[in-house]
């Protein structure tokens, strides 16, 4: 599904976020520490290459919320944004934090020039965010976040299952009047 506001387009997939070539910018659902880990983190670092562990640590630690930028390595992307999403639960208020990693994310790279950023659903695999709720804020700051952006012009989310890709296109729809 795609949506167009303020000349940023908005679309929705199923797929990989390793395997996004034609995105600037890829972002990584991360840990405090912006090591390798489980999910998109182990996906991404896998991928990347030691390298990119080695350029994150002076990064570390992150607060939840916070986005960080590092090159690609060997990933397809010149660039990989990496977010400490909220455990859910645990870290409050969640909408709040979960809204200002993909702000960030978006601020971040709009500051670089940067034309495209891939997301993966922050948060809602091991820090246990429900994807519809997730899906709502996600879609909803970048919906709010596309007035200020000046350099961004596509802004992918990458869903790994059937059900995240309808949680999504079902939020989008509903914040778009699709
Ligand atoms: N491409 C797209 N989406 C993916 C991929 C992939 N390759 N792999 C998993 N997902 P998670 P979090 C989905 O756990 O909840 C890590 O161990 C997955 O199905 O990667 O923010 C870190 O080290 C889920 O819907 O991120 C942190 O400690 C979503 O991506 C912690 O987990 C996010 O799942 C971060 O937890």
């Amino acid at each position: 599904m795609q949506a167009t506001r303020h000349g940023v387009t908005i679309e929705t997939v199923q797929g990989d976020i390793t395997r996004q070539p034609d995105c600037e910018a890829i972002v990584n659902a991360a840990n405090a520490e912006l090591r390798t880990g489980g999910g998109v983190a182990g996906a991404i670092h896998r991928v990347a290459g030691p390298e990119l562990e080695h350029e994150c640590r002076p990064l570390a630690p992150i607060q939840p919320g916070e986005a960080v930028m590092t090159a690609g390595h060997r990933l397809p992307n010149a660039h990989v944004i990496h977010c400490l999403g909220p455990v859910y639960g645990l870290d409050k208020p969640e909408a709040k934090l979960l809204g200002d990693c993909y702000r960030n994310a978006l601020r971040l790279a709009d500051e670089r020039g940067l034309a495209s950023v891939a997301f993966p659903a922050l948060s809602t695999g091991a820090f246990g965010y429900p994807m519809e709720e997730a899906a709502h804020v996600a879609l909803q700051t970048v919906l709010e976040t596309t007035p200020e952006l000046h350099n961004v012009q596509l802004v992918r989310f990458v869903l790994f299952g059937e059900r995240d890709l309808q949680a999504h296109d079902n939020a989008l729809s509903a914040l778009s009047g699709l």
